[in-house]
């Protein structure tokens, strides 16, 4: 799965990249991710990647040129039938585990155009048209797409074959059960023990299948 990131902060992607599961991701080629700045496709004299908004209104609207530019240059390095294009935006479908795995299914690559300011011009969705979706993470604003785009380039690495290598199964299997425990056994707090429930213990994997279930 190849990644394209449209942010005009690449820098804000780096350390997340640079560590445990990203970074063995990208070592091992499962993955790879590539950034396109707007401000690099720029054609103005002061490489300017917004303006205000027609109407009237606070904030900046980042113009169409340099993200349409950015997105043909990206979308030309795509497998042309199975690339997807991905505006974030807090208005969007929201992004789940299912629609991760989706894309791990159906896309070779994936294009994220990240907002920053009040918003990118309408225009961009409609050139773009029908290869663009514009997705959210939850029922919250931020800042601009960039950390959103990360908790989903998270999210579908983790799906991608040979990024969690044999403890897929296992990864999958914490969402039922939410109580983990490591060693020791027993955990001492202002003279309170607090120890770990028999079960774990006792090597029944079936039992402890059953216990997982509810808790
Ligand atoms: Cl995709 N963008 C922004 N700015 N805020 C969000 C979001 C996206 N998803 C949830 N909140």
């Amino acid at each position: 799965m190849t990644f394209h990131i449209i942010t005009i902060f690449p820098n804000l992607f780096e350390s997340y990249l640079a560590d445990s599961m990203m970074k063995r991701a990208i070592a091992s080629k499962n993955i790879s991710v590539k950034f396109y700045n707007p401000r690099d496709f720029t054609t103005n004299k002061h490489n300017k990647v917004d303006d205000i908004p027609y109407g009237g209104g606070p904030g900046m609207i980042m113009t169409v040129q340099p993200i349409i530019d950015a997105w043909k240059k990206a979308r030309g390095r795509s497998q042309k039938k199975k690339f997807k294009t991905i505006i974030l935006s807090p208005g969007g479908t929201e992004f789940t585990t299912a629609y991760a795995k989706q894309s791990v299914k159906k896309y070779t690559d994936i294009i994220f155009i990240c907002g920053r300011y009040e918003g990118i011009d309408a225009r961009v969705k409609k050139i773009i048209d029908k290869q663009a979706e514009e997705v959210s993470i939850g029922n919250y604003v931020l800042t601009g797409g960039e950390l959103a785009a990360m908790v989903m380039i998270d999210s579908i690495s983790r799906q991608v074959d040979g990024v969690l290598g044999n403890k897929q199964s296992l990864e999958e299997e914490r969402i039922s059960s939410h109580e983990m425990y490591t060693r020791p056994l027993v955990v001492e707090h202002q003279g309170k023990k607090y120890t770990v429930p028999d079960v774990l213990q006792s090597g029944n994997h079936k039992l402890i299948d059953e216990w997982r279930n509810h808790h």
